[in-house]
């Protein structure tokens, strides 16, 4: 085996030699650090445990090449790389483990993820970038596997608009575009769907991008012969491979305990990517798990006795020692005192890490203790609350939780007294709870001055005479002003390049801007989502396109699992203001009318939802996300609302429709009609029949889903009318049901009601194809004709007789 590696040209032995022994040190630290952890999950400190032994040898390859400005997107098996980066040290790594709750101490979520989970720091407190191309960075893990190649195809995008985009500013994000995305995978996962779309797609955006794939031949149990083709997923892949005639892929396979073949791999992938930007698949083989799968599970179970043995042959760290042997680095001994020094370095950080978890709680049990004590000698159920003290106190090791718990039992055993000591614990109770909620539930939404629901009302101006146009062409002047506006801002589905999208929303604009900003991608919805979480962040501004609402849900696990969360799983370390353009309420059959708002705004919690009536309210919405940096989802109506006439403002590009706002489109004084989307159109027609009859409803467009109305303006509505009807093409107990529990519930309607609030929404199965379909399928004008009419009849049965 020769000494020489590519990067020892122009270094000393001396630094050579220092080298491995740094790679050799981090190896056996982050080695340490997954024995112990495994001991802390099942000596109870911790509770679950998935950890980066036997994979160490080919991150510290993966390391060496990665430079600032490059991103990772990776998955829970990464602790070595991140280690031998500096940006994870054993302490983090434990109190990941124990889920420690101070950012400070746990950087990479503050305890919100279970441990193994990384991910790196993009932002100043001020929500302001930091210049990413002065440090190393990593995307937010997640735990569905596969789910981190989505947004990696964008993470490597980035770079190809970084170079080849005239006119953004690349300052704090690129250098010439000189940046790889670097992805890694456990070879099991290469079986999900999210790997093939990716892989695919990296392929034709020719992106810089590097993926690992970790082969252990496992996933969990189940072994590669019941996940992969071939029992080979580089094989496979061989198609792929750039020739002379085609692009495509560079494929490299090196096996995962041969410390020079992979520092070589991945020097090279990296120079192709770096400079040709061209994505490569480094498959790593023969790496194995010296202590299973996680903490969940004994490999025992599960792999043959050969195999079990094969393992410990192999260990990637074990063939790296004797390599060093081999080729006289340091002796044994030496080794030997090393490896000795480490454990103990990481077992004093692990100590170190339990402490400051506890001490935090500690303090507050003292406090606590306290209270209760004083609490327990002026009230006549001291014993009661003696038993929760020494309960407390008994509590060697106590949790939140258990503070929390106990303070408030407490509580209950001073019903009806009132005292200073009483005072005093339920003002610790207050500020317990909400010191300790903020903790878990902080930065759903973006806690910044700019956040989208700041961003103030600038209402469409028209001449004295508008010109009336289709509303295709006020979405396509507004996208006009938008892209000039913002040379970051990119938008990219199926269709949207060449001919300007279906509805021809964005005609002519590829012309203009170009084919990178102005893009057709493949039918791949998913990706289509994670590239535009990856441009978005390395801070470019993108606009997925996905064609039709209905395919939404080939994308909504991305959205749901990787795009709601960034916030909040990196507690506001890091942002992806993606902005995801679709349409197609109300149109006809399963698949192209579909309003399945119910299952988007519950998985979705974290992403704005926007449902604008008409183009200009679309536009306007466009220009209010663009202006914050959060992500949201613009769901623009039914098709017809494309060919429909709408005034054309003079102030397209600037117009901004506010977030969480609802507006009352027929002022009224017998009924609230609650609704949204292109069903609205048919509730207004219905508002003008009910008035034929005597009834006056006030009719309210919701416009923005999440958040929903958050002034109350349907409640007093509802102060004037004392009755509400929510109307929605949703499944029943969908959105609708959702509004109702916003408005009776939070808003607190229900004092002001003399009907019971109804809703009336389209049948349980989804929609039957053409116009009787529809008709009977979701609520049709007769449909909402008649349940008012019921509702008023029900009150006023003199003034309203039964009508059928
Ligand atoms: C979508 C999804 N399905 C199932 C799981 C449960 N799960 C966690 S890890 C794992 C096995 C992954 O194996 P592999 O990709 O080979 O990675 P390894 O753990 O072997 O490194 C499974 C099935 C999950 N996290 N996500
Ligand atoms: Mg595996």
């Amino acid at each position: 085996m020769t000494l020489k590696l590519q990067t020892s040209d122009d270094i000393s032995f001396e630094d050579f030699r220092a080298q491995i022994l740094k790679d050799y040190e981090i190896a056996i630290t982050s080695r340490e650090c997954s024995i112990l952890g495994r001991r802390e999950v099942l000596t109870g400190k911790a509770k679950f445990g998935i950890f980066g032994d036997g994979k160490e040898l080919p991150q510290l390859a993966m390391a060496r090449s990665f430079r600032n400005g490059d991103f990772r997107s990776g998955y829970y098996r990464d602790q070595t790389f991140m280690m031998a980066l500096g940006l994870l040290s054993p302490k983090e790594f434990f109190h990941g483990l124990y889920a420690t709750t101070d950012i400070e101490k746990e950087p990479m979520c503050a305890g919100r993820q279970m441990g193994g989970h990384f991910g790196t720091s993009s932002l100043n407190p001020d929500g302001s970038w930091k210049d990413l191309t002065a440090q190393k960075n990593s995307s937010p893990d997640i735990s569905p596997t596969a789910g981190q190649m989505p947004r990696l195809l964008g993470l490597a995008q980035a770079s190809k608009i970084y170079r080849n985009v005239k006119g953004i500013d690349t300052t704090n994000f690129s250098n010439n575009g000189n940046e790889v995305a670097w992805g890694t995978i456990g070879n099991a996962s290469t079986s999900e769907g999210h790997f093939f779309e990716t892989f695919n797609a990296a392929g034709v955006l020719q992106v810089p991008m590097i993926i690992s794939v970790w082969d252990d031949q496992y996933g969990i149990s189940v072994p590669a012969r019941f996940q992969t083709t071939k029992e080979d997923i580089s094989e496979v892949l061989k198609g792929f491979q750039r020739d002379e005639k085609n692009k495509g892929y560079e494929i490299l396979r090196v096996k995962g305990y041969d410390y020079t073949a992979l520092i070589h791999a991945y020097e090279n992938a990296s120079e192709l990517a770096r400079e040709e930007h061209i994505p490569v698949l480094i498959h790593v083989t023969e790496l194995t798990q010296p202590q299973g799968h996680s903490t969940s599970g004994s490999q025992e179970r599960y792999k043959s006795e050969d195999r079990l043995l094969w393992e410990k042959e192999n260990d990637c760290n074990k063939r790296f020692r004797e390599w060093i042997l081999e080729n006289k680095i340091i002796d044994n001994a030496s080794l030997s005192a090393l490896e000795l020094k480490i454990k103990k370095e990481v077992r004093t950080s692990k100590k170190e890490a339990w402490i400051e978890f506890l001490s935090p709680h500690k303090e507050a049990k003292k406090n606590l203790i306290q209270l209760l004590d004083k609490l327990a000698a002026n009230s006549p159920n001291r014993a009661a609350i003696t038993k929760i003290k020494n309960d407390l106190i008994a509590i060697e090791e106590p949790l939140k939780k258990d503070l929390a718990s106990k303070s408030r039992k407490a509580l209950r055993h001073v019903l009806g007294e009132s005292s200073k000591e009483k005072d005093a614990l339920l003002k610790w109770v207050e500020n317990f709870l909400k010191d300790s909620q903020i903790k878990f539930s902080s930065h759903l939404n973006s806690e910044l001055s700019n956040k989208a629901i700041n961003i103030e009302e600038i209402r469409p101006i028209y001449d004295d005479n508008p010109e009336k146009v289709d509303g295709r062409i006020i979405l396509r002047d507004n996208f006009d002003k938008l892209f000039d506006k913002y040379p970051q801002a990119l938008i990219f589905g199926e269709d949207s390049g060449t001919i300007g999208d279906v509805n021809q929303g964005l005609e002519g604009l590829q012309k203009k801007y170009g084919e990178l900003r102005i893009a057709d991608t493949g039918i791949r919805e998913a990706t289509i989502i994670g590239q535009g979480i990856g441009l978005a962040l390395r801070g470019l501004r993108p606009i997925a396109e996905i064609q039709y609402l209905d395919y939404l849900l080939y994308g909504l696990q991305t959205l749901s699992d990787d795009l709601a969360t960034i916030l909040y799983r990196t507690v506001g370390k890091q942002k992806a203001p993606l902005i995801i353009r679709t349409r197609g309420h109300r149109l006809e059959g399963i698949w192209h009318s579909g309003s399945q708002m119910g299952g988007i705004i519950h998985f979705l919690r974290g992403i704005y939802i926007l449902v604008p009536r008409n183009m200009t309210k679309a536009a306007g919405f466009y220009n209010t996300l663009m202006k914050s940096d959060e992500p949201g989802l613009i769901i623009e109506k039914s098709l017809n609302g494309y060919r429909l006439k709408e005034d054309k403002p003079n102030n397209l590009g600037e117009i901004c429709t506010p977030i969480g706002v609802v507006e009352i489109v027929k002022k009224g004084t017998d009924i609230t009609l609650l609704s949204y989307g292109s069903t609205l159109r048919i509730v207004r027609q219905t508002a003008q029949e009910l008035k034929e009859v005597g009834i006056d409803a006030e009719v309210i467009d919701a416009q923005s889903l999440l958040p929903f109305d958050l002034a109350n303006t349907v409640l007093s509505s509802i102060k004037k009318t004392s009755r509400l009807l929510v109307i929605d093409e949703d499944v029943p107990g969908g959105c609708a049901a959702y509004l109702m529990q916003d408005i009776i519930e939070r808003q607190g309607a229900y004092k002001y009601l003399d009907s019971a609030p109804q809703t009336l929404t389209a049948k349980a199965h989804r929609p039957a194809y053409a116009t009787d379909g529809d008709y009977f399928s979701k609520p049709n004008a007769e449909d909402m004709f008649e349940k008012v009419y019921d509702i008023m009849h029900e009150a006023n049965p003199t003034e309203y007789p039964k009508l059928r």
